[in-house]
C-alpha cells in the first residue's frame, strides 16, 4: 500500500497572488527527460468570463481558491477537516460487522458529512499558479460496482465542490451492474438533484476497464478525468490537470494520490518526489526520488514528476487523444493491468505520463477487491497481464514470464491479440526496448539471467558446441563455440541451440531452441528455490524425476544423472550472473 505520513496542519488562509508556472523535475539519470513543450507551450486563448483574469496574464487566470467545504455546516461533525474518527464505545462490533461491504471502515464512513471538509495538502505556490482561461472541459468518469453508499457520494460531492463549474461538462456514474439495493432504489433519485451528473447503468457485470470504455463512448467533454468511486478530490485538483493536458494534448495528468485511512477515514498527505513504477512481473509500485538526485537537480515539490507507469484510476487524457490511442484494450477483463497497458502505449506512441504536484485527491486504499470476480481472481488478474505482455514488452516479455509464477504454461487461455499487435504497428509505436532506455533506466531488466562460457568448477573445463553436441573442452573465454545464455524462460540457449537432457553419441544433444518446450528446461540458482540443496546444479526436472547435469572425470562428455548435492562434478557456473 501506500508510503504516507500524516497530514500537518497548513494554513487554509488564501494566498496572495505572484505567478509561477510548473517546472519538470528531470533529473537525467532516472529518465525523467524534458518534453519538447517549448513551441507548443504558448497557445491561443480567449478570455472566460467565469473566471477574472490575472492582472499579470490577461489570459490566464489563478485556480479555483475558494474551497465551499471549508465553511462546513457542522465543524464539529466526525471525520471534518479529514480528522480521523474513532468508532463510538459499543459499536465496535457492528463497526467490524460491516468493513467487508467496502473493506474499510465503512461504519465511520456513514458517519462523516458527504461533503466534509480536508485539508489542502497542496506544496506551497499551488494556490498562486495561473491555469489557461480557456481550458478545455472535462466528463469525469466514474465507474463503481457495489461501491459504498457514503463513500461514492462523498467522491461525488467532493467533485462537484471542489471543482470549477464551467470546466466540468459531466459527471458520468458507470454502474459495473451493482447487485445492492440501495443503489438500485436510491441512486438515480439522488443523483438527480445534480443536473451534471448522469449515471449509467451497465446491462451486464463488465469489470472496470470495459465500464470506463463505455463511460469514454458517452462523454461529451474535451477531455476524459477518471476517478476511482471511493475518492476525495481536493481543492484546486482539476485545473492543474487539465491546463497539462491542454499545454500538450499527449500528455496524461495524474494527480498525487493522497491515502483516506481505511481505519479511521483520515485525509493523509504522502510523501513528496514520487515516481510511479512497475517492477517483475507487472508489480505497480512507486518509487521515491532518491534525495540526492532531488537536491542536485534542484526539484521543487511543485515540479512535475514523469512517470513510466500510472498507478491506473486517477488520470486526466484527452479525448481524442486516447480514442486515437485505441482506448485500452477491451479484452482486458474486470481489474488490473490496464495500467500497465495505457502507459506503456503512451509512452511508446508519443504520449507522456506525469504526475501533477497541485493536483491532489484522496483515496481509500484497501487490502482486497471488496467486490467478487465473475471467474477466477488471479487467472483474470494474470490473463490481462499476460496480454499486455504479449502485445508490448517484445524480447522483454521473458522477464515477466521468469519472474514469479505464470499460469500460461498450463493453458491458461488469453483470448486473441491480433488487433492490439495490429494498433501497435499502425499508431509506429517505438519499442519497448526505447522505453526502458528513455522512460525506466533505472529499471534492472536483463534479458538473460546468466552468461558467458559454462564452467564445471570441480573439472575446470567449460560446455563447448560441436554440430548439435555439447563436449567439456578447455575453457577459452573467447570461443564463440563455449558461449551460452541462461534465459529466464531456463533455457541453456547457445545461438538458436538449446542444451537438452538427451543423450547423443555418449554426450548431450542441442536441440532448436523452443521458450515452450518443457523439456529444454533447466533450474539454476534461484530457480532452484525449490531444491536449496541444489544451487549450483543444473537441474532437469521431468514428472518423475530430478536429474542433474554431471561432467564426467575422464572423457569430455556430459551426461544426466541422479541429482547428489555432494556430488561435485554436477556443481556449474555461469561466467556472469545478471540477477540481483
Ligand atoms: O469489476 C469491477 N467494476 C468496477 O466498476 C471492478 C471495479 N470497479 C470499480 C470499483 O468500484 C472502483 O471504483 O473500479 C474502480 C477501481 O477498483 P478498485 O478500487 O477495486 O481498484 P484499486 O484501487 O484496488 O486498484 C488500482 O488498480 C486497478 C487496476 O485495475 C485500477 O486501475 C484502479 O483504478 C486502481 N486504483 C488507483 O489507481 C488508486 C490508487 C491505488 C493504487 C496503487
Ligand atoms: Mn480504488
Amino acid at each position: 500500500s501506500r508510503n504516507h505520513s500524516k497530514v500537518s496542519s497548513s494554513p487554509l488562509a488564501l494566498q496572495t497572488a505572484t505567478v509561477s508556472q510548473p517546472k519538470q523535475a528531470l533529473p537525467e539519470a532516472l529518465g525523467l527527460v524534458r518534453s519538447n513543450l517549448s513551441a507548443k507551450g504558448k497557445r491561443e486563448h480567449q478570455q472566460s468570463d467565469t473566471n477574472p483574469p490575472s492582472p499579470e496574464d490577461p489570459g490566464r487566470h489563478h485556480v479555483l481558491a475558494i474551497d465551499v467545504t471549508l465553511s462546513p455546516r457542522d465543524p464539529n461533525a466526525p471525520g471534518q477537516f479529514g480528522r480521523p474518527v474513532i468508532v463510538p464505545p459499543g459499536k465496535e462490533k457492528e463497526a467490524e460487522r460491516r468493513w467487508k461491504e467496502g473493506n474499510f471502515n465503512v461504519y465511520l464512513s456513514d458517519l462523516i458529512p458527504v461533503d466534509r471538509a480536508i485539508e489542502d495538502t497542496r506544496p506551497a505556490g499551488c494556490a498562486e499558479q495561473l491555469v489557461h482561461n480557456n481550458l478545455p472541459t472535462t466528463s469525469v468518469i466514474m465507474c463503481f460496482v457495489d461501491e459504498v453508499w457514503s463513500t461514492l457520494l462523498r467522491s461525488v460531492h467532493s467533485v462537484l465542490n471542489r471543482s470549477p463549474p464551467h470546466l466540468i461538462k459531466e459527471i458520468l456514474l458507470v454502474d459495473d451492474f451493482s447487485t445492492k439495493d440501495y443503489l438500485k432504489a436510491n441512486l438515480d433519485a439522488y443523483m438527480s438533484q445534480f443536473p451534471k451528473v448522469r449515471i449509467l447503468h451497465l446491462k451486464e457485470r463488465h469489470g472496470l476497464i470495459r465500464a470506463r470504455l463505455a463511460g469514454a463512448q458517452n462523454a461529451t467533454g474535451d477531455v476524459l478525468t477518471f476517478l476511482d468511486s471511493h475518492v476525495e478530490c481536493n481543492v484546486g485538483w482539476l485545473e492543474p490537470l487539465l491546463e497539462r493536458v491542454y499545454l500538450n494534448r499527449k500528455k496524461v495528468a495524474c494527480p498525487v494520490i493522497e491515502v483516506i485511512n481505511d481505519k479511521d477515514m483520515s485525509y493523509m498527505t504522502v510523501d513528496n518526489f514520487q515516481r510511479g513504477i512497475f517492477t517483475w512481473p507487472m508489480n505497480f509500485g512507486w518509487r521515491t526520488i532518491p534525495p540526492d538526485v532531488v537536491a542536485k537537480n534542484g526539484i521543487k515539490e511543485t515540479d512535475i514528476i514523469r512517470c513510466p507507469v500510472m498507478a491506473g484510476g486517477l488520470f486526466s487524457i484527452d479525448k481524442n487523444y486516447f480514442f486515437e490511442l485505441g482506448t485500452y484494450d477491451p479484452g482486458l477483463d474486470v481489474w488490473g493491468g490496464e495500467n500497465m497497458e495505457l502507459s506503456f502505449k503512451v509512452w511508446m506512441c508519443g504520449g507522456e505520463i506525469e504526475i501533477i504536484p497541485c493536483s491532489r485527491v484522496g483515496h481509500i486504499f484497501r487490502n482486497d477487491n471488496p467486490y467478487s470476480f465473475p471467474k477466477d481472481r488471479m487467472k483474470t488478474v494474470e490473463r490481462n497481464l499476460v496480454r499486455v505482455a504479449e502485445v508490448w514488452l517484445d524480447e522483454y516479455k521473458e522477464l515477466f514470464y521468469g519472474h514469479g509464477d505464470h499460469l500460461v504454461d498450463q493453458g491458461l487461455d488469453v483470448g486473441n491479440l491480433t488487433q492490439q499487435r495490429e494498433l501497435r504497428k499502425k499508431l509506429k509505436c517505438k519499442s519497448f526496448k526505447w522505453y526502458l532506455e528513455n522512460v525506466f533506466p533505472d529499471l534492472k531488466a536483463p534479458i538473460v539471467r546468466a552468461g558467458g562460457v559454462l564452467i564445471n568448477v570441480a573439472l575446470g573445463k567449460c560446455i563447448s558446441t560441436k554440430n548439435t553436441t555439447a563436449l567439456l573442452e578447455d575453457c577459452d573465454g573467447s570461443s564463440k563455440l563455449q558461449r551460452f545464455n541462461y534465459t529466464w524462460l531456463r533455457l541453456i540457449k547457445h545461438e538458436d541451440w538449446c542444451l537438452a537432457p538427451i543423450l547423443d553419441k555418449g554426450s548431450l544433444r542441442l536441440h532448436p531452441c523452443d521458450n515452450r518446450n518443457t523439456r529444454l528446461k533447466w533450474l539454476h540458482k534461484s530457480t532452484s528455490a525449490f531444491h536449496p540443496e541444489l544451487v549450483d546444479h543444473m537441474v532437469f526436472e521431468n514428472s518423475h524425476q530430478l536429474l542433474c547435469l554431471e561432467g564426467n572425470v575422464s572423457q569430455k562428455t556430459l551426461k544426466v544423472a541422479a541429482c547428489d548435492p555432494m556430488e561435485p562434478y554436477q556443481k556449474w557456473k555461469f561466467e556472469k550472473y545478471y540477477e540481483d
